[in-house]
């Protein structure tokens, strides 16, 4: 009954709900941000693609490859979807993967705002010139026997030796099973990925029945520039196989099977290494209360964390003093992206979170 009042009564901040212990995770969602590349060999892939419409292909089924991890992986491994920590301002995830062929991405992932939450990440990998970065954060609102959250914020691919931005939007989604304690994540409207190049893809998505019948399904058109031709349909499951047509041709091929694909893990430091700031060492008597779903211990080391976050609020009012965000910071878009925003009809934010590396490069941080 608490949880389904909280739901209820969360107007919209998906932090304030109380989960009841089996739907809490001991994961902050600070950590959420590696989900974009546990797949280094198709992060990198477009990196190499001469052809640009070849490329806008390859950054397609990238985002696609995402989905799996990004919004069924707690159901896989855990049962259901589950509630993830709220980060804190200023909690870092930091890792790494290091893998044969793509050789080092680095992942900085920060709580760059607690009210309402925000999270800002980068990912990059300097052999093959890729960078991704971003910020999302989330609008509840209860629905009779779903909650509907609408992602704010975007994404934005950079391939160096193009030059070549691809802005992405994050898609809306519902969580359904509330009221049978087995909630699990529903994508639905749309993604758009449009190119600096032209190229822009629409991706549609759908539970169960609309497309097929089949759970987690999606179809994807990329339309050549100024829209003029549709080019590609691609259609599936984005958490199973999906084919791609060739408009012209009218011919069929394999796009891409998410259950073939085994994600890398991320490298994180030891705990005994990390900073108080990293989120793992942070939460670690949290996330060892919620392994064992003690709820005193859960609730009291929590609201160690939490008080400890109003003295600092209440010590930089004091003082008048706004918190520095570390890696991250808030500019008004006038660059090159505005423009790519607007070629796809997307209202770009006004103000953006971008990554200050040079920062990051010089702190002790950067050493992963
Ligand atoms: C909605 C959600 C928190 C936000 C999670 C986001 C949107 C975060 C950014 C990632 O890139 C993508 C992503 C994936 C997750 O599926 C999504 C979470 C699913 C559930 C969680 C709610 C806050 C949980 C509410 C409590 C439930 C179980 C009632």
């Amino acid at each position: 009954m608490t949880f389904l009042r909280s739901l209820a009564t969360s107007k919209g901040d998906l932090s304030s709900i109380t989960a009841p212990p089996f739907i809490l995770s001991g994961t902050s969602l600070v950590e959420y941000s590696k989900f974009w590349a546990e797949l280094p060999d198709l992060f990198v892939a477009p990196t190499m693609i001469l052809d640009k419409e070849e490329r806008a292909i390859a950054v397609v089924r990238w985002f696609i490859a995402t989905l799996k991890g990004q919004y069924t992986s707690r159901n896989e491994a855990l049962g259901s979807e589950k509630k993830p920590l709220n980060p804190f301002l200023g909690e870092l995830f930091l890792g790494k993967w290091e893998t044969e062929l793509e050789g080092t991405t680095i992942l900085v992932s920060e709580q760059v705002s607690h009210h309402p939450p925000v999270t800002a990440y980068a990912i990059y990998n300097d052999a093959y010139g890729i960078e991704l970065q971003g910020y999302n954060g989330q609008k509840a609102s209860l629905a009779t026997t779903m909650l509907n959250v609408r992602q704010v914020g975007h994404a934005v691919l950079y391939i160096k030796k193009f030059d070549e931005y691809y802005y992405i939007t994050l898609p809306t989604l519902h969580i359904e099973g509330l009221f049978y304690g087995a909630p699990y994540v529903e994508l639905e409207q749309k993604t758009l990925i449009q190119s600096s190049s032209g190229y822009c893809a629409s991706i549609e998505y759908s539970g169960k029945g609309y497309f097929s019948g089949k759970k987690n399904t999606f179809k994807a058109k990329l339309y050549a520039p100024d829209q003029s031709s549709l080019l590609y349909t691609i259609s599936g499951q984005w958490s199973g196989k999906s084919t791609i047509v060739n408009e012209k041709k009218k011919s069929e091929s394999f796009f891409y099977d998410a259950t073939e694909h085994k994600v890398v893990p991320l490298i994180v430091k030891p705990l005994e290494q990390q900073a108080e700031y990293e989120s793992q060492r942070a939460w670690e008597k949290v996330a060892a209360a919620v392994q064992v779903m003690d709820y005193d211990t859960i609730h009291l080391e929590k609201s160690k964390i939490e008080n400890q976050q109003r003295e600092l609020r209440k010590k930089e009012k004091e003082e008048g003093v706004k918190w520095q965000r570390r890696y991250f910071e808030l500019i008004e878009d006038e660059g090159p992206l505005k423009e790519v925003a607007e070629l796809a009809g997307i209202e770009p934010d006004e103000k953006v979170w971008r990554f200050t590396r040079e920062a990051f490069e010089h702190s002790p941080d950067s050493k992963l």
